[in-house]
């Protein structure tokens, strides 16, 4: 959220990628890029049926990402990454000259003065709880991947919803089981390991030992959440 930074990406978020002097936005438009860019197994499929389920299947993860961000933020970070004044009054200013549409301005001048109500954070957690519901009840015809037999580009960014979820407490093993096995397949890969958990393993484990401990005194992400499907 610098004007440097702004400059790149106006919606202040990354990432962000150059290649060959051509810049691209938004993460799904990168491993689309990066797919047809250089070779190798396709990650958005070529079959015309099989590309636009795998695409609706990145749309319905995409407008989930604002109840990521309210969710990560409220059981992970806490009030850790509220923005002081002046803070808050640059990014109103950059938000003001880009189109802002990650909604950054209106998110962290909540979030940083008088809080953000716990009733939008339930809104959110209940909208990720469905869409995984959905997504279990999707993969319990036995399929290996989200599209079949071969992982997909929507696989990638699903896989890196469920891996920041779990390091709030979300307890997808208990909550969402079929998803959980696939989840698995996917974190298993070596390049999930080298690429992803390589530098985020230290964090990784921060995030899940604080879930674990407030797990075990009965608060915590996964309480809230048993308590709102309850209700
Ligand atoms: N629609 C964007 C969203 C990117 C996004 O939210 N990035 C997060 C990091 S994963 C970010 O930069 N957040 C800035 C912040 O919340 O302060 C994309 O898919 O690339």
């Amino acid at each position: 959220m610098t004007p440097n930074y702004a400059q790149i990406n106006p919606n202040m978020v990354v990432p962000a990628l150059v290649h060959d002097g051509q810049l691209y936005l938004e993460s799904m438009d990168i491993i689309e890029y990066l797919d047809q860019a250089f070779g190798g197994d396709p990650f958005v499929p070529v079959d015309a049926t099989a590309r636009i389920e795998t695409m609706a299947l990145v749309e319905q993860a995409k407008e989930l990402h604002q109840s990521l961000r309210y969710v990560s933020f409220r059981w992970s970070l806490g009030r850790l990454a509220r923005l002081n004044p002046q803070e808050n009054k640059n990014l109103k200013t950059l938000a003001a000259q880009g189109n802002d549409k990650e909604n950054l301005a209106s998110f962290y001048d909540a979030y940083s003065n008088e809080g953000i109500a716990q009733s939008i954070f339930d809104d959110h957690l209940l909208k990720l709880y469905k869409a995984f519901s959905n997504l279990n009840t999707q993969l319990s015809d036995g399929r290996k991947f989200l599209m079949g037999e071969s992982i997909s580009i929507a696989g990638v960014f699903w896989s890196m919803k469920i891996l920041r979820l779990i390091e709030t407490g979300y307890l997808f093993s208990e909550l969402h089981p079929v998803l959980y096995d696939w989840f698995l397949r996917m974190y298993k890969r070596p390049a999930f390991q080298t690429e992803v958990m390589a530098n985020n393993r230290m964090l990784n484990r921060v995030w899940q030992t604080k879930a674990t401990i407030e797990r075990t005194f009965g608060f915590g992400l996964n309480n809230a959440l048993h308590k709102l499907i309850a209700a």
